[in-house]
C-alpha cells in the first residue's frame, strides 16, 4: 500500500517535470487534488484501512499530499511569472500616444435656447402649451382676427396644404385653441416650429417662435413690459435696454415691436443693427376683444397681453451669428461649437 504511494508521488514529480504550461498544471492539480482526484481518492478510502497500518499509511499519504500540493503550486507560480513577462514583452504599451478623442453628443443651439427661455417663463408661473403644425386656418388666422382675403394675411408668406389648412404661420395659432379650453386667468407659453415662404440671411422657411399670453381680470400694457423686461434682462443681461415701437398685428390693439439695444455694439451702431444701436425682437401686444370674442370670453371682463419670439433671432443676437441659415444646414463644424 505504501508502494502505491510512493509511486504516486513519483509520477507527480514526473507529470510536474513535464508540464510545459499552466493548463498542464492546473490539469494535473485536478488529476491529483482535485474532488475525484487520485490522492483525493485515497484519502477517503483510509477507513477501511487495517487499523495497525492506518497512522503510518495516513501520515504517508498526509506528506505526499503536501508535498504534491507545494510542488504543484509553485510550478503554477512559476508559469504564470513566466507568462506575465511574455505578454509584457509581447504586448507594450506606449504611453505618449494620443489618447482616443470620442465625440459627446450636444443639443443644437436652437434647442438650448428654447429650452432657457421656456426655463425662465416657466419660474415666472407659466405653462406650456403646445399646438399642431399642420393647422386649420381658422385657428392660424380667421380666430385671429384676419378675416378671408384681408390684406394683413400677406404679412406672413403661408404654405397651403388646402384652402382651410395650412402649415402654421406662427404659434400665435395656439392662443384659441388653449382659450376654448381654459378659462381665465390663463399664462401659457407655447413654443413650436413655424413655417413661411421665406428665405434670405434672416429668414427660413421653417423656424422656431415662442408665443407668450396672460389674460385674467385688469391685466395692462404694464403688466406686459415688467414682463418682457425681467425676460430680456435674463437672456441679454441687465444693461440692454428695451424700445417699444408701434406696430399693427391684427390679434392684437395696441401692438408694438419690441427693439433692444445692440447686444454687439450696446447701442453704438454698427453693421448688425444697421448703424441704429436698436434690434428687433419680437412682436407684442394687448389682445384684440375679437379674439375673445372666437375663444367664447366676455371683452368686458378679461384683458390680457400676448407676444411672440422669433427663437433664431435670439439665438444669433446670443452667439454672435450673421447667417441664420447655418442653424437648419447641420454642420458639425458649425453645431461643435455650441
Ligand atoms: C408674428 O409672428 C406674431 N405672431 C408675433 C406676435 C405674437 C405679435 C403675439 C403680437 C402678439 P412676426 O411675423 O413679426 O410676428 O414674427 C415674429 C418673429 O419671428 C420675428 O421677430 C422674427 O424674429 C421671427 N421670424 C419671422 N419670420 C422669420 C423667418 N422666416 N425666419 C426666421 N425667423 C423669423
Amino acid at each position: 500500500m505504501l508502494n502505491d504511494l510512493h509511486s504516486i508521488k513519483k509520477s507527480v514529480q514526473e507529470e510536474a517535470e513535464k508540464a510545459e504550461s499552466l493548463q498542464d498544471i492546473q490539469n494535473l492539480k485536478i488529476r491529483y487534488l482535485g474532488k475525484k482526484g487520485l490522492l483525493t481518492g485515497k484519502i477517503k478510502t483510509l477507513s477501511s484501512i487495517p487499523k495497525e497500518q492506518r497512522p503510518e499509511y495516513g501520515r504517508s499519504l498526509n506528506e505526499i499530499k503536501n508535498f504534491t500540493e507545494e510542488l504543484l503550486d509553485s510550478k503554477e507560480k512559476a508559469f504564470k511569472a513566466s507568462e506575465l513577462d511574455t505578454s509584457l514583452q509581447t504586448q507594450q504599451i506606449d504611453v505618449t500616444v494620443p489618447g482616443c478623442y470620442t465625440p459627446s453628443g450636444r443639443l443644437h443651439p436652437v434647442t438650448q435656447v428654447l429650452n432657457e427661455i421656456i426655463g425662465i417663463f416657466v419660474s415666472l408661473g407659466f405653462s406650456v402649451e403646445e399646438g399642431p403644425e399642420i393647422e386649420l386656418d381658422y385657428y392660424n388666422f380667421e380666430a385671429l382676427n384676419f378675416p378671408k382675403d384681408h390684406p394683413a394675411r400677406d404679412m406672413q408668406d403661408t404654405f397651403f396644404i388646402s384652402d382651410d389648412v395650412v402649415l402654421r404661420t406662427h404659434t400665435s395659432s395656439v392662443q384659441v385653441r388653449v382659450m376654448e379650453k381654459n378659462s381665465p386667468p390663463l399664462r401659457v407659453i407655447a413654443p413650436g416650429k413655424v413655417y413661411r415662404c421665406d428665405a434670405d440671411v434672416s429668414h427660413i422657411p421653417m423656424f422656431h417662435q415662442l408665443e407668450g399670453f396672460m389674460v385674467d381680470r385688469h391685466i395692462r400694457m404694464s403688466d406686459l413690459k415688467g414682463m418682457l423686461e425681467l425676460f430680456i434682462h435674463r437672456v441679454f443681461g441687465p444693461e440692454t435696454s428695451l424700445r417699444f415701437r408701434p406696430s399693427f398685428f391684427p390679434f392684437t390693439e395696441p401692438s408694438a415691436e419690441i427693439d433692444i439695444s445692440c447686444v454687439m455694439c450696446k447701442g453704438a451702431g454698427c453693421n448688425v443693427c444697421s448703424g441704429t444701436g436698436w434690434i428687433e425682437i419680437l412682436g407684442a401686444g394687448m389682445i384684440n376683444p375679437r379674439v375673445y370674442e372666437s375663444a367664447g370670453y366676455d371683452p368686458d371682463v378679461y384683458t390680457g397681453f400676448a407676444f411672440g419670439l422669433g427663437i433664431e433671432r435670439v439665438a444669433m443676437l446670443k452667439y454672435e451669428i450673421n447667417d441664420i441659415r447655418l442653424f437648419p444646414e447641420n454642420d458639425k463644424r458649425f453645431l461643435e461649437q455650441f
